[in-house]
């Protein structure tokens, strides 16, 4: 037998122990108001999770929210004193290599809390990424894309200072897919919104626009046609996510654009049921539903297992969470539907020292071992919760 393979092994299981796990709160503010069906954001609150291994390497995850516990279930607030209290205690001392293990530990410790949990499993990916020199995707079965077409969310709920914003990233060669919040309005006035929006756009950019759950089955059925006259590619989440069998009528008889499921998908056994149910021709993909990396895989497989197809979705993430995703995502078959990963760019500033690179209408796959990215710790300071 070769010693030295043999050796390679003990020296990874004496390094590879989790010796310490810390979360903190920032909060850094977005460059204009975000609003959806169901909050607004004038800051995004993160958890920032640092972890270390016995070899001395140190891992980072990213928690996001939206405006609290209103688009999932989970604060900053929460899932920091979680993490203190279960998920750190439980983890401490467990190999960080061993994914799965510690992912039945997590489940151990704690029900759901997906964003807590993601965060904490992307921190032990980047610290064995970094420990062995190999970027997280190689870790999750290797890249099969290194650049994403990625889109721009508009939500500011001005339609002329939305035209204005749209112009200036299609100028810049930054986003040629737009994605409209609408649903905070009574359907009318966002139907209004959209003609001036689509009258300008629909020529020279892909217009989607996402409900998040605010219309009933009626009032979808009603107004899906709409949509579709007014060039709308894809209809996000139209109905709340308990509906899922709305969403399968909505979408054999509306009559409009294709369907992306978002709230109604966090587990592989609400993925199964949507699946069953043919209520989506799309979902979109999130750590913070999921709750790591490897159940975003899986969560992907049973979508595409029932030939639905997969969208990189986003919380708004710094460029640590949207690196997190697009390490995950470089590794998917197929990303029919592109990603969504404009969130450090509606950041007043970043969280690392180097941001995520935007060309093309692309976002850049990070170079490097784990997440590709160095924290800065002077930005981190600044935009600590005190
Ligand atoms: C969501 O519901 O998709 C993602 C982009 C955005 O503007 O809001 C989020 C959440
Ligand atoms: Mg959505």
């Amino acid at each position: 037998m070769p010693d030295t393979l043999l050796n390679v092994a003990e020296d990874v299981v004496r390094d590879m122990p989790i010796i310490s796990i810390s979360a903190m709160i920032v909060d850094v503010p977005t460059v204009r108001q975000h609003k959806l069906s169901n909050t607004a954001v004038a800051a995004q609150n993160y958890v920032i999770v640092r972890l270390r291994l016995a070899n001395g390497v140190e891992g980072i995850g990213e928690a996001a929210t939206l405006g609290g516990p209103r688009w999932a279930e989970e604060s900053v607030e929460a899932i920091k004193a979680n993490i203190d209290a279960y998920l750190a205690p439980a983890l401490v001392g467990k190999r960080a290599d061993l994914f799965v293990a510690s992912g039945a530990v997590m489940e151990a410790a704690a029900k759901r809390n997906y964003a807590a949990k993601a965060a904490i499993e992307t921190a032990m990916f980047d610290a064995v990424g970094k420990t062995f020199g190999l970027p997280v995707s190689a870790l999750l079965g290797g890249a099969v894309r290194e650049s994403f077409p990625v889109l721009w969310t508009l939500a500011s709920g001005d339609p002329a200072q939305e035209i204005e914003e749209a112009e200036r990233k299609l100028a810049a060669g930054l986003h040629r897919t737009f994605k409209i919040k609408i649903g905070a309005k009574p359907p009318d006035e966002d139907m209004a919104r959209l003609t001036l929006i689509s009258r300008a756009l629909r020529e020279r950019a892909a217009l989607v626009v996402d409900v998040n759950q605010a219309w009933d089955e009626t009032t979808a059925m009603r107004f899906l046609p709409r949509l579709r006259d007014l060039g709308i590619a894809l209809v996000e989440q139209p109905v709340p996510a308990w509906n899922i069998g709305g969403l399968a009528r909505l979408r054999q008889n509306a009559g409009g654009p294709p369907l992306l499921a978002d709230e109604c998908v966090f587990t592989t056994h609400d993925m199964l049921e949507v699946a069953r149910a043919n209520a989506a021709d799309a979902v979109s993909l999130k750590l913070v539903k999921h709750g790591g990396l490897l159940a975003l895989k899986n969560v992907a497989a049973v979508a595409q297992a029932a030939g639905i197809g997969l969208y990189g979705g986003c919380l708004l993430e710094s460029s640590v969470g949207a690196a997190a995703h697009l390490q995950v995502f470089a590794t998917l078959p197929a990303l029919a539907w592109g990603c969504e990963h404009f969130g450090p760019q509606i950041l007043v500033d970043d969280l690392v020292v180097n941001p995520l690179r935007y060309e093309n209408y692309e976002v850049q796959l990070p170079a490097g071992p784990g997440l590709g990215l160095v924290l800065d710790e002077d930005k981190l300071k600044h935009f600590a919760r005190r």
